[in-house]
């Protein structure tokens, strides 16, 4: 059993991170996740204030896929106080913001209660809070300079949303990020036929789920020959398999989201079957695809 993994910057249990946004707004459902097995947690985005997200419907469900727009629901500073039950834990903070000052003063909050940042540049119905910045490489260069300044490691979540992820990378790194985490949700909607109408309130939103995991994949490849920092894998991993494949195209570790709401034993399970007693180390694995 390998335990006790740095990537990017950031100590953690294992190679199995709760993804942002997934039972990450109380103290109480993150210390939950990592009594079940994960090696690590990515809190609920918190931004510069309070915030009660889109008009519902808010989140679709189908075979293999989820579509939300939740909108960025969040308690902004009160936040701060459900992390006193996690002190000294692998957490990790997800924040947000309109410019770098923003983001620079929700990530100064947090310092002394987190191990590390991950920017959300990336949601693709956040209006003004998002994707525009996560597509806007000089945006991500500032912002992930200004959350630099606290001295703690800051990843950068990036969109799938563009057409050449790499340079949202390339920005990332440029502005001192530790890692990237790739990817957020897939732009998407659903119309329901009967009620002649989309069926979220917000009308477009995110997809997550196993029917993303190609792309992802396909991003996580590409940042890793383009970059010198760690690249951190999210989106529709919902086995140790997919881990391993996320692994060879250039994973440090791996984010798991949408596979929590199928099972909350998921990082038991996974962490179960990737570190069987036999098996090869998994760092020994990382970017073997491109060889
Ligand atoms: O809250 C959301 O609607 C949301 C966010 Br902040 C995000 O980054 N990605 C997503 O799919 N949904």
């Amino acid at each position: 059993r390998e335990d006790n993994i740095t990537a990017g910057g950031i100590l953690m249990d294992n190679h199995l991170i709760l993804a942002a946004g997934i039972l990450g707004t109380t103290g109480a459902s993150l210390n939950r996740m990592l009594s079940n097995g994960a090696g690590a947690v990515v809190t609920k985005s918190i931004g510069p204030s309070p915030k009660e997200g889109h008009k519902g419907p808010c989140v679709y469900v189908m075979d293999g896929a989820v579509l939300n727009a939740m909108g960025l629901p969040n308690p902004s500073s009160d936040f701060i106080e459900e992390l006193n039950v996690l002190k000294d834990k692998p957490v990790i903070a997800s924040i947000f913001g309109a410019d770098p000052d923003e983001f620079h003063e929700v990530a100064s909050w947090f310092k002394g209660k987190v191990r590390g940042f991950e920017l959300n540049v990336s949601c693709p119905h956040a209006q003004g809070y998002g994707a525009q910045i996560g597509c806007n490489p000089g945006l991500v260069l500032e912002c992930t300079r200004a959350v630099s300044r606290t001295g703690l490691p800051v990843w950068v979540k990036l969109t799938p949303n563009v057409t050449d992820i790499k340079e949202s990378g390339i920005a990332a790194e440029r502005g001192g990020a530790s890692a990237v985490v790739a990817i957020n949700t897939l732009k998407a909607m659903r119309i329901s036929t009967d009620l002649r109408r989309p069926v979220l309130g917000n009308l477009t939103g995110g997809l997550s789920g196993p029917a993303i995991f190609p792309v992802a994949l396909r991003c996580v490849f590409e940042l890793y020959k383009a970059l010198n920092i760690p690249v951190i894998g999210c989106g529709g991993v919902s086995s140790a398999d997919n881990v391993i494949e996320m692994m060879m195209a250039g994973a440090s570790a791996v984010e798991i989201g949408s596979a929590v709401l199928d099972r909350n034993d998921i990082f038991e399970k996974i962490a179960g079957d990737l570190y069987s007693e036999e098996g090869e180390k998994a760092s020994d694995i990382i970017g073997c695809a491109h060889e």
